[in-house]
């Protein structure tokens, strides 16, 4: 007889929190498909989901630790591989510092329950300020505005896109990435939705699917959006469109006061620099304020640029000036079912800085655009050794090259990882955790942004094999041989703390968040009762909240003008008092429906088809160059070159190209045996470590100057 069953929860691949059901016939996936009755998702997917199978049935990812010996990967066990990770991470740092051990986090983390909720103790016992993750090459910005204004690094408002009239986006692609800092499914129909009620406007260098789909779109020079926002403040003071409603008695400082800021930048001076006229400047602040429930959202493309947190900060002040903070169809806090920010640290800046560079920490963090000069410049407090949890930085941050080249000196380097990828190729030990599927899952993250208060939680699919490990399972085994229990209590604890695994966690943390019952286990949100909802609670849509959305203790929005618009005059150097080169191009990045930053290369059904990983460029850039569409060009940098096909497309600004990011899977001794026949080239082999948004740290992955120059022949030809 066969055994046939469905089973329900939410895809984990990207920020969108998709409901899907999983066929199982027998043992093996038959199909994956949207939910039609998930409580957020509506039955929305992406190509990505069916990626869940192939992983979970991908031969070539690794299911057993391994160490390299004498450049051979031979297996071990779980025990002896955890033993030896531990001592020798013991002894380097008893020999060379405690700092000398580096730890970088990817982006996967987010997106994995027990390692959300458990990673915490294996951190604190690694003893290190060097301490990285994927935050610096994307969203670091977002924290420092949210901690500075709002008093909590992740009371991060979100774009109310169901309510909205007037959705005005700098610097995002929803339709290729299923939207960021904005947990949305089935954007592509929401966004409609939302020119079905009023409009949609698109700023960005290149005319993406979502500018398409938008009313308008408008090009903008990359790295100059700081200066569009600075005019079109300029006029809402001028044109006297400030209108700060009920906003106005929760601000701790006086908005009025900044007139005289803003009074040097008019749209006409930003023009030409910006490649907008002032006209569309001036029209794009009208048509916001006539709309009766507009807002302004920007996301990768300014957050990861050189002015990244002042642009990010200018969104949040336009918001505020025009009473669209905490206001339905504007930006909205959430609130979500586990409540995190009051389990998590508020921020923190400064405390220690990077030993070469002097980068300032955010948040117990260095910038990761410091990372390869920590292990090359000999001194104390060098890093010797580094652990890379699920993260590729030799394909993700500025100038992989040089990564590549740097942890290849390392005394010692670890991964977490179920690949051998870039970066891990590296490694002594790789320990292997399973794939999603054989985890339980609960978005504790990706709820915090959502556009709708929801909660789901799905138990594995699949149970773990005994011979395979959770991510949690792998860090909280090592914080026990780094940092044995001092005395019986404490061994006790961490025993309960691994019987209740990230479900028990879980329990505890619905009963005490805002739906839960708190003491009445019986009343109230609870594990249980999401147990027993397949398809999720909805909690309702995003509610004003109270004290205009302060997380301060003075329950106050904080403008901190001086931490931020002191960044005015590096604006001011960058673009008026330096000429800026006229042969160079403007480099951005991409990304596509079907990629997943570096990892989801090996799924066949993702990679294959016509190659992805080409240069975008204009047709009267290309015709000036002599190039052709689909002939090879060098692109270069500071840093280093790449060589790609060219594809020629009005879509592009003209003196701006896109190569998207994640690939150039070339290099030797990776597991992704599929990939390699769509090798690609890696985007972060131009970009710059040096080149930063300086007053974050963020590196700058957008507007990087190149130059472009025609080959004549392919790399498959000059062989
Ligand atoms: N030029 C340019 N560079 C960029 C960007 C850009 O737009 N342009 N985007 C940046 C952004 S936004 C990000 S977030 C970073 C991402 O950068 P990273 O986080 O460094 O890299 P990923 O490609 O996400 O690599 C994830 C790794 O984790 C592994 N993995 C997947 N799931 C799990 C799991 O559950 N557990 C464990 N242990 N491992 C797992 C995968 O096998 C893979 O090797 O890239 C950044 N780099
Ligand atoms: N399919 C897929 N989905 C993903 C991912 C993926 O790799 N693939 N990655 C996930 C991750 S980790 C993240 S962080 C999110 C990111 O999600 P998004 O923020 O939507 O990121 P992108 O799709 O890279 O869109 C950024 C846009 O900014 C534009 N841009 C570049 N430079 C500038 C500039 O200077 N000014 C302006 N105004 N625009 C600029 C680019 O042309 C691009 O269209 O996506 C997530 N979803
Ligand atoms: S958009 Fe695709 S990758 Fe993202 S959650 Fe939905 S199905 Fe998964
Ligand atoms: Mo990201």
């Amino acid at each position: 007889m066969s055994a046939s069953k469905t089973h329900f929860r939410t895809c984990n691949l990207c920020e969108a929190m998709c409901g899907i059901a999983i066929k199982v016939d027998d043992g093996v996936i038959t199909s994956i498909k949207g939910d039609n009755d998930d409580s957020f998702s509506r039955g929305h997917i992406c190509p990505k989901a069916i990626a869940l199978k192939d992983l979970y049935e991908d031969p070539d990812r690794i299911r057993r630790p391994l160490q390299k010996v004498d450049g051979e990967w031979q297996e071990l066990s779980w025990d002896d591989a955890l033993d030896k990770v531990a001592a020798r991470i013991s002894s380097l740092q008893a020999e060379h510092g405690n700092d000398a051990l580096g730890v970088y986090l990817g982006n996967p983390n987010v997106h994995n329950t027990g390692a959300t909720l458990m990673s915490g103790g294996v951190l604190r016992a690694l003893k290190t300020k060097n301490k990285f993750s994927a935050t610096s090459v994307d969203q670091l910005p977002h924290h420092i505005v949210s901690w500075k204004l709002f008093g909590h690094q992740l009371r991060i408002p979100v774009p109310d896109i169901d309510n909205t009239d007037h959705f005005l986006m700098f610097g995002a692609n929803p339709l290729a990435s299923n939207g960021s800092i904005m947990s949305v499914a089935d954007v592509k129909q929401r966004l409609k939705d939302v020119r079905k009620r009023g409009k949609l406007v698109v700023v960005d260098p290149r005319r993406t699917a979502t500018a398409e789909l938008a009313d308008a779109h408008h090009f903008v020079r990359p790295g100059s959006d700081v200066l569009v926002l600075l005019a079109m403040l300029n006029v809402l003071f001028s044109d006297k469109l400030v209108k700060l409603g009920t906003i106005a008695e929760h601000l701790d400082q006086d908005p009025m006061d900044l007139e005289s800021t803003f009074a040097a930048y008019n749209p006409e001076k930003v023009a030409a620099l910006t490649g907008m006229s002032a006209e569309v400047i001036r029209g794009m602040v009208h048509d916001f304020c006539a709309a009766s429930q507009p807002v302004m959202y920007g996301r990768l493309g300014v957050s990861v640029q050189e002015f990244g947190t002042l642009t990010q900060y200018l969104i949040m002040l336009f918001n505020i000036l025009t009473g669209r903070l905490n206001s339905v169809g504007g930006l909205m806090f959430t609130k979500p079912a586990v409540d995190i920010l009051a389990q998590s640290g508020r921020g923190n800046m400064g405390r220690f800085h990077s030993r070469v560079r002097g980068l300032p920490e955010f948040n117990g963090e260095l910038p990761v655009a410091t990372l390869a000069e920590e292990i090359t410049t000999p001194g104390a407090g060098q890093i010797k050794g580094m652990m890379l949890i699920a993260g590729n930085p030799v394909i993700s941050t500025p100038n992989g090259e040089q990564l590549d080249r740097a942890f290849e000196k390392l005394d010692l380097l670890v991964a977490v990882d179920f690949y051998i990828n870039e970066s891990s190729r590296h490694a002594d030990f790789i320990l292997p955790p399973v794939s999603p599927l054989e985890r339980e899952h609960y978005d504790v993250i990706f709820n915090v942004l959502a556009v709708r208060n929801n909660a789901r939680y799905a138990e594995a699919l699949f149970p773990r094999p005994a011979d395979g490990r959770h991510d949690w399972e792998i860090l909280l085994g090592l914080q026990d041989r780094l940092q044995p229990a001092h005395n019986m209590k404490e061994k006790l604890a961490r025993k309960a703390m691994q019987r209740m695994g990230p479900s028990g966690l879980l329990a505890v943390l619905l009963r005490k968040g805002p739906y839960g019952g708190g003491a009445n286990p019986f009343s109230g949100l609870s594990l249980s009762k999401l147990k027993k909802s397949p398809h999720g609670v909805d909690l309702g849509p995003l509610q004003p909240a109270a004290a205009g959305g302060s997380y301060h203790r003075d329950q106050k929005l904080h403008l901190e003008t001086d931490f931020f618009l002191k960044d005015l005059a590096r604006v001011n150097t960058r673009f008026f008092n330096r000429n800026s080169g006229a042969d160079t191009f403007l480099l951005i990045g991409r990304r596509d429906v079907r990629s997943n930053n570096s990892w989801l290369h090996n799924s066949h059904r993702l990679v294959k088809g016509k190659d992805r990983c080409t240069a975008l460029i204009n047709p009267e850039d290309a015709s000036h160059l002599n190039i052709e569409d689909g002939q090879w060009l060098r692109v270069s940098s500071r840093v280093g070159s790449i060589d790609l096909a060219a594809a020629v497309s009005d879509e592009m600004m003209p003196g701006v190209i896109s190569i998207p990011h994640g690939w150039g899977h070339h290099r030797s001794g990776t597991q992704w045996q599929q990939a390699e026949a769509h090798a690609g080239v890696s985007v972060n082999d131009l970009t710059d470590e040096m080149h930063i948004d300086e007053l974050s740290g963020n590196a700058v992955l957008n507007g990087v100057p190149v130059t472009v120059q025609a080959l004549a022949h392919t790399p498959a030809e000059a062989v």
